[in-house]
């Protein structure tokens, strides 16, 4: 980012607040147009740094009165905030702000939501409630007390203990008012407050010390049915963090609200997690299987930041990792303990793929803990999360289970309470292990997917594998220092036996060495298993060897890679010489899918092959342009290819993995289902739709009826089915989403624009809703080939609703802008059309600074 410019906030800049918090009560008397908050703050100087004006942060605020120790004090503006004089002492603040939630569309601070009020404080959203130190380091006691009128928000909730939970209900302070209190020390980012017309799915939870925590998840009427399966969730995380992590939760109540317009997924405010009602509301009628995954995956993943974020917090949003990278390594140990291992192993490297290595090899890469930032939303990244979570991953191969468990247990102890930093964490694993982790740092500071090359040697009975790194310059980083790099290798003998079982090297230089001697014939490598560290792979090895590896690999991630790296092949050499699919992958493939003994899920992720844009990105790393419909067609092709070879096994796996009993969203049923509709995927290119037409008409939930249309689409026998199911579901907001994806999922190429088009004037295109919007731009951005159709229709038609959004939701536009970032792969009439949105997209008058930020570095 260019230094010039002033809103550049930089790592290097941090200075600490200069006044230290002791306890903060507000008062909100609720109104939807004119809400007023009342704060009464006890500061006093931090006699270490004290030697700074007093700032503090506010936007959007119309001050009714402030006073400091009851007087009327002198302020300055600034911009994002205010400097006041206030004496050298202790002081108490005194301020009285009106805001309008009803106005607020950015979904940051308090907003309305159908009628319910809540708010988003993180990253810098208490600014937009109150004059505050809005800043991650600044931690203290919140009391709330909430007024308003009992008939339109019978339900208020804020952090912390409802103080009416220890009197006779009858008998709260008044019937419009609710007191809470968190006994916690918390920065303003995880303030939350709630109020509305709400119903709640109820439980408890029994801690490991015997303390019983009141659960509930809040919900809009009508959803109450929709809560079961997050409640379990919620519980076998609270569980499993006793368990594996000895994390007890630490308040008598634990709240989750379900709110239909958020930016995210979801909040892990203190004690008061507010959720996307698509990331907690399910039920087998209206969510698929990999709804319910996810579900369970983002219960864990905002409950265990009680203890990674909320009980440890970062210093500064420069450390967001410290606490996002480490809260998905969570949720990741736990998904893996709930359901597949490997499954889940390779799911997660689909999405760092396909998410992250494009983000990290273009013009919005950035390190793991970013050095400057002009908007701190554009920084929720997957490079943050979940290359922040590999790089944790890494650590633990690399010290041990027992040191890891040992290190996490030090950082507990030393740092509860704390702001805390990267260093801070490595200090931990340092003291715990005395390894000096001063090269694994990097691992935090340079940007970019290292490459790694290995080339092998056999001679005189030993197999060495010459390994080298390199990693190519990204935006601001044009040298790179060498990472330590923990390769996982097994290797196996001509049979398929192992005879050298998993062990990791350690790379630490550029080129590398590492002999494996007394093997009497030359055995076969099998590297980087597990995906042991976020790198590419090079690799000199033919076909024949993916499929022996394919055939025999003891290890699970390996095996399905070996295959997937066939497809590849397949399809690239399809793409750049037009010729057929590859012969080893079709018969290797057939030989796994007819392995009974393999888990279903596992099975069907081996049917799965690159995504388009993955191969657009591999061909233009081998210096070619990749032509959209070129690449389009070749996956078409390996796809029919697919359904022709398996044409005598695939009516036996789609019938054999029909589930007969009730619906459960658990593991094993869900992977019958997705090997039965990978199955019914390539089945539907042989018979035309009728199992497609079959199963739709006979699906009892969501994951079977869902495939079902699709496939119809597929084959162009849909309508019908489209129009019977929006009938059927009109009125669920959440299956109406997925309506809207799948027309524009299932487009042919040239078509995508004008259906995408078409819907967005649809009466249910409610464009303000986040979800709504992303559902049909961001499925029109998922379709490859539609989107970059040589036309430019879609490019045009993105730039048209960013343009309309980005006044109103600024964060959300920001964020979808990333759909250009790969634009310089392209062609240069590709390049061209792009440019000229870009162009158009960055000369709106009044650009918000998120969308501003996020063209100006894509532009490059
Ligand atoms: N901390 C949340 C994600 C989140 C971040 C920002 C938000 O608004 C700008 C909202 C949610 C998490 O990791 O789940
Ligand atoms: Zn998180």
């Amino acid at each position: 980012m260019p230094d010039a410019s002033p809103q550049t906030i930089y790592l290097k800049d941090y200075k600490p607040f200069g006044w230290i918090i002791d306890d903060v009560h507000l008062t909100f008397r609720l109104h939807p147009t004119a809400t007023r908050v009342i704060s009464r703050i006890r500061f006093r100087p931090d006699h270490d740094v004290h030697d700074r004006p007093f700032f503090l942060h506010g936007e959007d605020l119309k001050t009714i009165s402030i006073r400091v120790d009851g007087h009327e004090p002198t302020i300055y503006e600034q911009s994002g905030g205010i400097t006041v004089d206030v004496p050298d002492a202790p002081f108490n603040w005194e301020a009285e702000v009106e805001i309008n939630p009803s106005a607020n569309t950015a979904l940051e601070g308090l907003y309305m939501s159908n009628g319910m009020y809540c708010t988003q404080c993180e990253a810098e959203g208490f600014r937009k409630i109150t004059w505050y130190p809005d800043r991650p380091d600044v931690m203290a006691k919140f009391t709330v007390r909430i007024e308003s009128d009992a008939e339109h928000t019978p339900v208020m909730l804020s952090n912390g203990n409802g103080l009416y939970y220890e009197q006779d209900s009858t008998k709260t302070p008044a019937p419009n008012v609710t007191i809470y209190q968190d006994p916690w020390p918390k920065p303003a980012y995880l303030f939350a407050l709630v109020a509305g017309d709400l119903v709640a799915h109820e439980d408890s939870f029994t801690t490991v010390s015997g303390k019983e925590v009141h659960l509930a998840i809040w919900v809009r009427p009508g959803d109450e049915h929709k809560c079961a399966f997050g409640m379990e969730a919620l519980k076998k995380s609270m569980k499993w963090d006793e368990d594996v992590y000895g994390r007890e939760y630490d308040l008598d109540e634990f709240n989750i609200v379900a709110v239909d317009d958020f930016n995210m997924g979801a909040m892990e405010n203190k004690g008061l997690n507010i959720f996307n009602s698509s990331c907690v509301l399910a039920s087998p009628e209206t969510s698929t299987d990999a709804n319910f995954e996810r579900i369970e995956a983002i219960i864990a993943h905002e409950y265990f930041h009680n203890w990674t974020g909320n009980r440890i917090t970062c210093r500064d949003w420069f450390q967001l990792c410290l606490k996002e990278g480490l809260t998905v390594f969570r949720d990741q140990q736990f998904t893996d303990d709930m359901r597949s291992a490997p499954v889940a192993r390779i799911s997660n490297v689909l999405a760092l793929r396909a998410r992250q290595f494009p983000e990290d090899q273009g013009p919005l890469s950035h390190p793991v803990r970013p050095e400057s930032f002009q908007e701190i939303n554009n920084f929720y990244t997957a490079t943050v999360y979940e290359k922040g979570s590999e790089v944790i991953g890494m650590l633990k191969t690399l010290v041990g289970d027992e040191a890891y468990a040992k290190a996490l247990n030090l950082y507990f102890d030393r740092h509860d309470g704390d702001a805390a930093t990267i260093e801070d964490w490595l200090k931990v694993f340092e003291d715990a292990t005395g390894r000096d982790l001063s090269q694994f740092k990097r691992w935090y500071s340079q940007s970019g997917t290292p490459r790694v090359t290995v080339r092998e040697e056999y001679a005189q009975d030993t197999l060495t594998l010459h390994i080298s790194q390199r990693t190519a310059p990204t935006p601001g980083q044009e040298t790179k220092e060498p990472q330590i790099i923990p390769i996982a290798v097994g290797l196996l003998n001509p049979n398929g036996d192992e005879v050298q079982e998993t062990t990791v090297l350690e790379l630490r230089d550029s080129e590398q060495s590492f002999s494996f001697p007394g093997h009497a014939s030359r055995p076969v490598p099998s590297i980087l298993r597990g995906f042991s560290a976020p790198v590419l792979l090079d690799q000199e090895i033919d076909a024949d060897r993916r499929a022996f590896l394919l055939a025999h690999d003891t290890d699970p991630f390996n095996r399905w890679e070996s295959g997937r790296m066939l497809a590849r092949e397949s399809l690239l050499s399809s793409v750049k010489e037009g010729s057929a699919p590859n012969a080893a992958y079709l018969d290797g493939l057939k030989l796994v899918l007819r392995d009974d003994t393999l888990d279903p899920a596992y099975r069907a992720l081996m049917l799965g092959q690159p995504s388009q844009s993955e191969l657009a990105g591999l061909l233009h790393d081998a210096g070619h342009v990749p032509a959209p419909e070129a690449i389009h067609a070749a996956s078409e092709a390996l796809r029919q290819a697919k359904a022709d070879h398996l044409s005598d096994i695939l009516p036996g796996l789609y019938a054999d993995h029909q589930v007969e009993e009730p619906f459960s969203a658990e593991a094993g049923p869900a992977g019958q289902r997705a090997l039965a509709n990978a199955a019914l995927d390539l089945l539907t290119r042989l018979d035309g739709g009728a199992t497609a037409a079959m199963q739709y008409t006979r699906a009892d939930n969501m994951t079977q009826q869902l495939a079902a249309l699709g496939a119809l689409l597929d084959a162009d026998q849909g309508q019908e089915a489209l129009t019977a199911f929006y009938d059927q579901w009109r009125d669920d907001r959440l299956v109406i989403d997925k309506w809207f994806s799948l027309q524009v999922l299932h487009a042919k190429p040239g078509d995508a624009a004008d259906v995408a088009r078409r819907l967005t004037n649809h009466m249910d295109f409610d464009w303000k809703n986040p979800n709504r919007f992303r559902a049909l731009l961001g499925a029109l951005q998922m379709h490859h080939a539609g989107f970059h159709h040589e036309s430019g229709a879609a490019y045009e038609l993105l730039a048209d609703w960013l343009i309309r959004l980005d006044p109103v939701n600024p964060q959300t536009t920001a964020r979808m802008s990333t759909a250009f970032q790969t634009w310089k792969r392209y062609d240069t009439k590709r390049q061209a059309l792009i440019g000229a949105q870009l162009d158009r997209i960055s000369k709106q008058p009044e650009l918000s600074r998120d969308t501003t930020e996020m063209i100006t570095r894509i532009r490059g």
